[in-house]
């Protein structure tokens, strides 16, 4: 029987883009998708309506498919997580342990879980962030995540499970909305930017992050995945860097090319969790261990997200 992929939270922002790309890679009929809503796009393979706190629906789907292969992308990201800290923490452990103990019972062999750039805290320099450094998250969001990843590594050790993860920073696609985290900024002011040629920012306009356009971001998930065992030495996750800018640098590349853009700055809840996060990532690790490399920079980045939405909206909606 063949070998499938299973993807938990396809519908989401990053799980748009992968189950495309995992489908182009490995056939439309052995990636499934799987989520508790509908997906944003036409789906070319199977889709299942999936909540991934329900072990034995999980399985039910696993065994019905022959699922080797996990990319968990279920989870409420920063934002969201912290307007309800209990449940944020119940999803983002226990979707992990789900799949986790399906691999240690050697149902499924492979993972892939993300974390991200929010595993870090105020007290971690935050220019050039190296893989190992003080990690005192603040949020909900990054507790869980730092949590997730000592979980990785301990299964990784204690029962040889094939688990790779990476700490995605914020991420910036036109192909799907993304879903509550602090970086969502970053992919509003380009529908905005269209839409209306203005754009309130809730970040402060120096709060410099962490960025990467989507597509690299997929080419390092599918990296990671496809490199062989004993080059990933980290098991817990690895630090990826893309580019770092703040929202007064990305409107500038905006009005390159639309030169009345307007940007107006009004910073809620949200500013603490960008404040409390690095502004700038050391990668050697990755570039060493499977060999990481992104291709976009904030130049092409903002070129490639306003010619893909501009075709994306009904010309009497663009700006
Ligand atoms: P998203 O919110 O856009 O998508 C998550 C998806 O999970 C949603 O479609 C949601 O419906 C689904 N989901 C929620 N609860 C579920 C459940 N119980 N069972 C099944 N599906 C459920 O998030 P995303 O941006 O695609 O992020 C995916 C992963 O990547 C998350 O773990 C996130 O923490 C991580 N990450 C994302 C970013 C980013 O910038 N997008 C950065 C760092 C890390
Ligand atoms: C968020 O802002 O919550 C995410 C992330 C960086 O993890 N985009």
């Amino acid at each position: 029987m063949v070998e499938r992929i299973l993807v938990i939270g396809s519908s989401g922002q990053i799980g748009t883009e992968l189950v495309e790309e995992l489908r182009n890679l490995y056939g439309n009929e052995n990636v499934i998708a799987s989520d508790i809503r509908e997906p944003q796009v036409e789906q070319t393979g199977p889709f299942e309506i999936l909540d991934i706190l329900n072990k034995v629906q999980f399985l039910e789907i696993v065994e019905k498919y022959n699922i080797k292969e996990v990319y968990l992308l279920a989870a409420l990201l920063s934002a969201t997580a912290e307007k309800n800290p209990a449940f944020g923490w119940d999803l983002n452990m226990n979707s992990l342990f789900n799949v986790l103990d399906l691999a240690k019972d050697k149902v499924i062999d492979k993972i892939f879980w993300p974390s991200s750039i929010a595993v870090f805290g105020p007290t971690t320099p935050r220019e050039n962030t190296p893989q190992y450094t003080v990690m005192e998250p603040t949020t909900v969001y990054g507790i869980s995540k730092q949590a997730g990843e000592r979980w990785c590594e301990y299964y990784h050790k204690q029962y040889n499970v094939d688990v790779r993860s990476i700490r995605y920073p914020g991420l910036i696609g036109y192909k799907s909305k993304p879903g509550g985290g602090t970086t969502d900024y970053a992919v509003d002011i380009f529908h905005q930017a269209i839409l209306t040629n203005k754009y309130e920012c809730f970040l402060s306009e120096e709060t410099t992050l962490p960025m990467m356009y989507m597509s690299d971001a997929i080419k390092a998930t599918i990296n990671i995945m496809k490199a062989e065992s004993n080059s990933i030495k980290i098991r817990s996750s690895y630090n990826i860097s893309g580019m770092s800018f703040s929202p007064k640098e990305i409107a500038v590349e905006i009005k390159k090319s639309n030169p009345d853009f307007e940007i107006s700055y009004s910073p809620d809840y949200r500013q603490k969790i960008a404040s409390s996060w690095p502004e700038s990532i050391n990668d050697i690790q990755a570039k060493q261990d499977w060999c990481w490399s992104p291709d976009y920079t904030l130049t092409n980045l903002t070129k490639t997200m306003l010619e893909n939405l501009k075709q994306l909206y009904p010309a009497e909606k663009n700006h």
